[in-house]
């Protein structure tokens, strides 16, 4: 198994000579290419950042890379992570946009959306104007912005929203509870009909409000305050019922949507019925739904709330349902849902430094590093999924779905030089120590995987390589989104 920390174990680069007469400031030679439609046995030429070729024999770099044995793939798109969110009192985020990209270029991805959030009460331009202050100077790799509506008044429907998505933030998030953040059902019906008139994707957690809080209220006066009462206080049913509730206001307002974080067989059969119906519903998934179950939320006392996040993971059977929607075309993008706490730490799971009640314990998990090793060994590796299928789910279809594409999210001429190489025999035991995020815990300890990114860059620059993170915090471009083909009504 491998150290990844340890530089020895890393396989070098092999940067050529400085060459007066070079074409290309970088050439990867001699790897497997693979994007979403296909495979082939290539060299990429890279200059000023992009790709400007693809080719045997490709003339001289001024560096070179030797990919033999290896895979080429698009550097791994995040579409849904949170990084130095602002949070109510007494809670932080482990990860700021440095540790948070940092760990996300390690682990093979080049690009993040994390959300912008207003604040009830707040303006939602102030909202992102506070979000690039905290992102400022500190990215390792590109990002663009989701935004979070949490407070949709005139203001912010009539002028804010929509000028902020000409302006490239083009995909929000809306939820359907935690009372400092959901929407009403009239609320709901705006945005989206916001997000029809500008053209803008938006994205919806799924849940039934009064019903986990009636739930939460029962098991709370029944004794059970425990971190695995959590799942029991958010059964599927609820996550069903909020599903088809959305899906019929998109229907009502005809404009596309994608639900996120969907976590087992209820929610999967309400979106394959919309997708039956031809409408445009779109749908996410995150590795807590293939390798947790909800028993994880019950082992050793107080340890199950380092898997608290929500919806929550659900059993073997929903795994499996999980993994179907997943090969045969039911999700369209695999993000991480990254939201960072740390477990022993007063702002994080373990709120004042005490053991508190399941409805008092920060939602999230972390997963940036580890969302593509996982996917790659238990997707690719088990032929569950192709290669092909795992870089449209991971790299191409965000693109697309957040109007990336095709400048991030493929190996084309023109498109910005993110590639990850790709060691797929390497064994690795995930622990938390080899990790790069500022997070105290994996919820993936001591889970063995095959196939680990060797060497990832960034505009053709290396941000992983050597076993080390490049030290260039700073380096990462906010990306301005484009409106995203995906995001317009069907003509129906
Ligand atoms: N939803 C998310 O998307 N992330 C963390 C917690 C949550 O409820
Ligand atoms: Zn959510
Ligand atoms: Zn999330």
């Amino acid at each position: 198994m491998s150290d990844l920390s340890s530089p020895s174990l890393a396989q070098p680069q092999t940067p050529s000579q400085p060459d007066a007469q070079a074409l290309f400031d970088l050439v990867i030679r001699n790897g497997q290419v693979v994007t979403a439609a296909d495979s082939s046995h290539c060299d990429i030429g890279i200059r000023d950042g992009r790709i400007v070729a693809l080719g045997e024999n490709l003339g001289a770099g001024r560096e070179e890379i030797d990919a033999s044995g290896k895979l080429v793939l698009p550097g791994g798109v995040d579409a849904h992570c949170h990084l130095d969110q602002p949070m109510p009192e007494g809670m932080k985020m482990a990860d700021d946009f440095a540790s948070g990209t940092r760990s996300a270029a390690c682990g093979g991805t080049t690009t993040l959306i994390p959300f912008a959030a207003q604040e009830k009460g707040q303006s939602l331009r102030a909202a992102v104007e506070d979000y690039h202050r905290r992102a400022e100077g500190k990215a390792l790799v590109d990002y663009a912005f989701h935004l979070i509506v949490t407070d949709p008044t005139e203001t912010v429907l009539k002028d804010e929203l929509p000028q902020l998505i000409r302006e490239g933030c083009t995909s929000f998030k809306i939820y359907m509870t935690y009372d400092d953040l959901k929407l009403d059902d009239g609320q709901i019906l705006d945005v989206l009909s916001v997000a029809r008139n500008e053209g803008a994707m938006a994205m919806i957690h799924a849940e039934n409000s009064d019903c986990i809080g009636w739930l939460t209220k029962r098991l709370l006066d029944a004794g059970h305050t425990e971190p695995r009462y959590h799942a029991a206080a958010r059964p599927m049913l609820v996550e069903r019922e909020a599903t088809h509730r959305v899906i019929a206001y998109a229907e009502l307002v005809d404009v596309p949507i994608l639900i996120v974080h969907v976590s087992g067989r209820e929610a999967v059969e309400q979106i394959r019925w919309a997708r039956g119906q031809g409408l445009s519903v779109f749908a996410e998934t995150c590795p807590q739904y293939l390798f947790l179950t909800a028993e994880d939320l019950g082992i050793d006392g107080y340890e199950g709330a380092k898997c608290v996040c929500s919806p929550p993971p659900r059993d073997e059977a929903n795994q499996q349902v999980i993994w179907d929607g997943l090969s045969d075309g039911l999700f369209t993008i695999f993000s991480s849902d990254h939201a960072p706490f740390n477990y022993e730490d007063p702002l994080g799971k373990k709120p004042g430094g005490k053991e508190v009640d399941f409805h008092y314990i920060p939602n999230g998990i972390p997963g940036l590093e580890t969302r593509l090793p996982l996917l790659f060994s238990e997707g690719v590796g088990k032929g569950r999924i192709s290669i092909n299928r795992f870089v449209e789910l991971t790299a191409t279809n965000p693109a697309k779905l957040y109007g990336l594409y095709p400048q991030k999210g493929s190996i084309a001429v023109g498109a910005d030089a993110d590639l990850v190489i790709w060691d797929a025999q390497r064994e690795v035991t995930i622990t938390n120590a080899q990790l790069h995020h500022d997070v105290d815990y994996t919820p993936y300890e001591g889970m063995q995987v095959t196939g680990w990114p060797e060497t990832t860059l960034s505009r053709g620059e290396v941000v992983w390589g050597n076993g080390a993170p490049s030290q260039a915090r700073g380096r990462g471009r906010f990306l301005p989104c484009g409106k995203p083909e995906m995001a317009r009504p069907r003509v129906r």
